[in-house]
Order: structure tokens, then C-alpha cells, then sequence
């Protein structure tokens, strides 16, 4: 497999790097976390993204090499953020169930000197939160790292995953702020909002592009946002 190598390659030649999302609180539009959204520059097939190779490095176990980077890149960077604001690290299921996650995630936060509640773990329904993956979040979570549950609402089992662990914040998936002006979905939204609320973890709404939607958001009561209204991700640097 030719990408497999490629990507064996990319790791030993620094080809990785990371772009920010901006996360935003609803009401005065502050930065309160970013988002890190792993970016392949490959020297000839240019910018692969994300969807292209995180799978083959699934299957093929090097996204625990290249998940360990992205923890180390993300919490360096943050390190240095001076408003104290925290990061999104996405993480897959192959790495919470079989991955050497917790010793990344320690070794990151040692390197860096990051406040662990700066650390905030983004994972989706795709994981089935039992046995290990479930001791592993939770030995996490000990640590004072913060779980969010991403793309809320597109599993087939997202009212029984909230019952299976206390997640610190909840994302709801971007189909359902395309399409809040339709009352019904707002209605869902709302009831989400107020499940979050009760279990005491925060709601972000996630893919706001419209003032509207924001309105909207705002208005069922979510509390944090993020979406290409207020950013895409971007270099650093930008
Ligand atoms: O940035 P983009 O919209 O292309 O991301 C597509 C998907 O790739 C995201 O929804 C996310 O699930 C996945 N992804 C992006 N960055 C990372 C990462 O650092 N680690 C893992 N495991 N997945 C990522
Ligand atoms: O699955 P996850 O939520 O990690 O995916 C993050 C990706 O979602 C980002 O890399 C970005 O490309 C995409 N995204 C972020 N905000 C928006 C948005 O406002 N609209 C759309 N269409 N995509 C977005
Ligand atoms: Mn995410
Ligand atoms: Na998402």
C-alpha cells in the first residue's frame, strides 16, 4: 500500500502539522477553546485531508504514533496560548480501545507544562464506551483531562452513550444547526440542551455559518459555538 509507506514516511519527516478551530461562547463570541484538525502535507500529492489517511492509519495501527504526535503538538501549542484557553484533541476509537492513549496523554501534558483541564478529548458514538474503553476514559478524566462527546446526535445509540459516561461537553452535530430553523429540530436541540444542562456538561453547537443560526443556537441555549461564522480552521500562525 503505497500510502501506508507515505505515511510511515510523513511521520519520520515532520509531513503533519495542525490547524485551529476556534470554539466561541454563544453570547459574547470569546475564544474559549480551539479545535485541532490534524493537515498532511505530502511532498507530492499535496494537502491530503483528514478523511483520506486517519482511517488507513486506524487500520493499519499508526494512528497511535501519529495520535501521540498530534497530543504533544496540541499541548505545546496551548502551553503558549496566553489567555488560558483550552484544546480540542480528536481521538479515534481504535486509539481509545487498544491504543497506549493514557501514557500519550500523560507524557503531552508533561512535556508541555499544560493545565490538564486545558486538555479537552473529543470522542464519537463510534466508540462503544464498555470494558477497557470505558476505564480508559475514565482514568483519563481522572487525570482532570475533559471528555466531549462529538457529533452529538448522529449515532444510533446517543441517548444511552450520555447515560454511560459523564461527559464534561457535549457537541451537537452540525445537521441539526443546518437545519434549526425547522421547529422540530429546535425543539431537539432545546431538549439536548436541557439534558446537558441537568448532567452539568456544556453544549457547543457545532458548523454555525449564519448570524441565524447563531440566534438560534443562542436562543435553545447553547452555550459554546463553532463553526466557519467565527473561523475555519487554520495555521497557528493565522
Ligand atoms: O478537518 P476536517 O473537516 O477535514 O476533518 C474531517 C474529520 O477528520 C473530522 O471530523 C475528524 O473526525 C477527523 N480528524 C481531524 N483531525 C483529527 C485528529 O487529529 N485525530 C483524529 N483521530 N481525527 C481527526
Ligand atoms: O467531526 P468533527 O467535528 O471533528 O469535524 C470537524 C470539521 O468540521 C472541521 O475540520 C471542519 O472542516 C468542519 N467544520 C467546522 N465548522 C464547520 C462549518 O461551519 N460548516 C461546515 N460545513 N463544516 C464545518
Ligand atoms: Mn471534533
Ligand atoms: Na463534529
Amino acid at each position: 500500500h503505497g500510502l501506508e509507506l507515505d505515511l510511515r514516511l510523513g511521520l519520520e519527516r515532520g509531513e503533519f502539522a495542525l490547524h485551529y478551530q476556534p470554539i466561541v461562547t454563544a453570547a459574547e463570541r470569546r475564544v474559549v477553546c480551539r479545535e485541532a484538525l490534524v493537515r498532511w502535507h505530502h511532498p507530492t500529492r499535496g494537502l491530503v485531508p483528514p478523511a483520506s489517511f486517519i482511517p488507513l492509519a486506524e487500520e493499519t495501527g499508526l494512528i497511535d504514533r501519529l495520535g501521540a504526535w498530534i497530543l504533544r503538538r496540541a499541548c505545546r501549542d496551548a502551553a503558549a496560548w496566553p489567555d488560558g484557553t483550552r484544546v480540542a484533541v480528536n481521538v479515534s476509537a481504535a486509539q481509545v480501545r487498544h491504543g497506549p492513549l493514557i501514557a500519550a496523554v500523560q507524557g503531552a501534558l508533561r512535556e508541555s507544562g499544560l493545565r490538564p483541564d486545558r486538555l479537552e478529548i473529543e470522542i464519537t458514538e463510534s466508540l462503544p464506551i464498555e470494558g477497557e474503553a470505558a476505564d480508559l476514559l475514565m482514568a483519563l478524566r481522572r487525570l482532570g483531562v475533559r471528555i466531549a462527546l462529538d457529533d452529538f446526535g448522529t449515532g444510533y445509540s446517543s441517548l444511552s452513550y450520555l447515560r454511560r459516561f459523564p461527559f464534561d461537553t457535549i457537541k451537537i452535530d452540525r445537521s441539526f444547526i443546518a437545519d434549526i430553523a425547522d421547529p422540530g429540530t429546535a425543539a431537539i436541540v432545546r431538549a439536548v440542551v436541557g439534558i446537558g444542562a441537568q448532567l452539568g456538561a456544556t453544549i457547543t453547537a457545532e458548523g454555525i455559518e449564519t448570524e441565524d443560526q447563531l440566534a438560534a443556537a443562542q436562543r435553545e441555549g447553547c452555550t459554546e459555538v463553532q463553526g466557519y461564522l467565527f473561523g475555519k480552521p487554520v495555521p497557528l500562525e493565522a
